[in-house]
């Protein structure tokens, strides 16, 4: 089955708890021509990094200066059902500098190549909220929040997990809606979770950015269903006119039964070479069934 659809899952009532009592970090920055936000996205790819077999390795995409990270993903060359995602998250790389950093696991016999892409935006004012830190010990599964304010939508989100186990990684990652808005837009915060099987304790930490100028967004997902033993993909694609800034995944099988893989944007030509078309997500199905990857875009006008 494939097709496109209401955003999935069922959120938690934990969340309101969880935002009125984290305390969480939260910064400002304003653009030197706040106000309009405007269209004006960079695409942003990091040089292609070696992800040594059966080994950890990361990449980070530096945006412009003064330009603003708003979302990012990573690829992995050569990827196959034992390369995944790990962490894929925004970082502050100086003053007026801000960047997306990713973490690639391999458990493959060969080495592979990957890299980080950051979205970055010319204008605009955002917030950046670092949720808590949530332990998830072996053997265990757990999931964390990070939400945006009301009137402050939701415009990219990502994930960090700790360690450098090879088996650790988020089994969903993306946009949520929250269960008391009077909407079903999941332009409240992102979400993410973990299953940990590494054999030690982790945690898990999930940042949100929210936009705090006027202007156009839209949420969009497909889906489609993964056999069991295989690899992937599900692309979500932007309105016409509009612009991705971020994306994430969701999956039908509980979390940890299927490993997030490569997750960026893409192009779909319309007018030019940018990979501002939508989002591109991999999955590795390692559940003993079929899944459905619901992939997830968000989008600005
Ligand atoms: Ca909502
Ligand atoms: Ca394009």
């Amino acid at each position: 089955m494939r097709g496109s659809s209401n955003w999935h899952g069922v959120d938690r009532a934990r969340r309101v708890l969880l935002a009125c009592a984290a305390g969480f970090a939260v910064t400002v920055a304003d653009a030197p021509h706040a106000g309009a936000a405007g269209n004006g996205m960079k695409y942003v790819t990091s040089d292609l990094r070696k992800l040594p077999s059966r080994e950890t390795a990361s990449a980070t995409a530096k945006c412009p200066k003064r330009t603003f990270v708003v979302g990012g993903g990573l690829s992995i060359v050569g990827s196959n059902t034992a390369t995944g995602m790990h962490s894929s998250y925004p970082v502050q790389l100086g003053p007026h500098r801000g960047g997306w950093r990713v973490v690639a696991n391999s458990r493959s016999a060969s080495d592979k190549k990957l890299g980080a892409e950051a979205v970055c935006a010319k204008s605009g004012r955002y917030r950046y909220v670092s949720g808590p830190q949530v332990p998830v010990p072996n053997g265990g599964t757990d999931f964390a929040d990070a939400y945006c304010d009301e009137g402050e939508p939701l415009i990219g989100g990502g994930v960090k997990v700790s360690g450098t186990s090879t088996v650790l990684g988020p089994g969903e990652n993306r946009p949520f809606d929250s269960p008391v808005d009077p909407d079903d837009v999941p332009q409240d915060g992102w979400t993410a979770g973990l299953k940990n099987s590494s054999g030690a304790p982790g945690t898990l930490r999930v940042f949100a950015i929210c936009e705090r100028t006027a202007g156009a967004h839209a949420y969009r997902s497909e889906f489609d269903s993964v056999n069991s033993g295989g690899q992937g993909s599900v692309a979500a694609g932007c309105p016409t006119g509009m612009k991705v800034t971020a994306g994430g995944a969701g999956v039908s099988t509980p979390t940890g039964a299927v490993e997030l893989a490569d997750s960026h944007s893409y192009d779909n030509g319309g007018g030019n070479r940018a990979p501002d078309d939508g989002w591109y997500q991999v999955i590795n199905n390692e559940s003993g069934g079929s899944s459905t990857l619901y992939t997830y875009a968000i989008c600005r006008g």
